[in-house]
């Protein structure tokens, strides 16, 4: 892996002429799944004004920016049609992005899709397939001048959990995303509006995210903003044996480790509660910085 003169826990991005900073603390990326069937809150908000309702809410607990997806992504999951996408997230995105001031993030891997939400206000495209999926996501990306989080996957939602495999899961990743950033330079994105994220749970098995998160620091080293997306995921139900809707301590820890190890963005369901996590978990770290590098 490629080591990047920039310091540990350095954090600006810029988002279609926005200059997002997360250097004095992680920010909080709330999601809002306007689905038939994510993990977690799957139908919960389909109906247009429920969802809009939730994201409004989330800004009011404390989210710095909100991820607006309308396809799941859960191991096993059916990809969803573009006329279908966009039925889904058109009456919420516009109507969110008139009235919250924090930057929207669309979770999409459809250029179709991300130029009609960027159309209608948002500023982030998060591509779990970091632009491998539709070749023209880039040159969108690109003209809007969007931010744009590259993650990692191996395989695809449908097929990811079958049998992931690796040497050196951390280094893997590392070399993965470094690439994508290549690619993503090539076609005209800045390097500043590039995020990375690991993927957790992306064609991983537990001791895969395990190891991604324990070794999170390394991954700093791409000289990114990190993404990372642990809430309520299966890692999390295999170590405490619980189901999805009690997964939120197991998530509050797997969130303050991330932060002690240089995530920047935590991407989460419960946004009242990581705050205070993302928070605490901040502080204590950032002595630990300042005592390392003598600020
Ligand atoms: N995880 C999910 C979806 N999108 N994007 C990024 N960048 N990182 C993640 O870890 C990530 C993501 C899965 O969570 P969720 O959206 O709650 O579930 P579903 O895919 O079932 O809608």
């Amino acid at each position: 892996m490629e080591l990047s003169s920039s310091p540990l826990f350095r954090c600006r991005f810029w988002a279609r002429g926005r200059l997002i900073d997360c250097r004095e603390r992680p920010l909080i990326m709330g999601v809002v799944n306007v689905t038939a069937d994510s993990f977690y809150d799957g139908g919960r908000y389909l109906e247009p004004e429920r969802a809009i309702a939730h994201a409004l809410e989330l800004v009011e607990q404390g989210a710095d920016i909100l991820d607006i997806g309308a396809e799941s992504t859960r191991p096993g999951a059916k990809p969803v049609s573009e006329e279908e996408e966009l039925a889904r997230l058109l009456p919420v995105v516009g109507p969110v992005a008139r009235r919250v001031a924090v930057p929207i993030s669309v979770d999409t891997m459809k250029s179709a899709v991300a130029q009609a939400a960027l159309d209608a206000g948002a500023s982030i495209i998060n591509d779990i397939s970091a632009l491998r999926e539709d070749n023209r996501m880039a040159s969108v990306v690109a003209r809007s001048g969007a931010a744009v989080i590259l993650m990692h996957m191996q395989g695809t939602p449908l097929t990811m959990q079958d049998a992931p495999q690796y040497q050196d899961v951390v280094h893997e990743v590392g070399e993965f995303l470094q690439e994508r950033v290549r690619v993503a330079v090539e076609a005209g994105i800045s390097k500043l509006n590039i995020l990375l994220d690991p993927g957790i749970g992306f064609g991983k098995l537990l001791e895969h995210n395990l190891d991604l998160l324990n070794r999170l620091t390394e991954l700093t080293e791409l000289g990114r903003p990190l993404v990372v997306g642990p809430s309520r995921k299966s890692f999390i139900g295999q170590i405490v044996g619980r189901p999805v809707e009690q997964r939120e301590w197991g998530t509050a820890a797997a969130v303050a480790l991330a932060v002690e190890r240089g995530a920047r963005v935590l991407r989460v369901h419960d946004v009242a509660m990581m705050a205070d996590v993302a928070k605490v978990a901040a502080a204590i770290a950032s002595r630990n910085l300042s005592s390392q590098v003598g600020r």
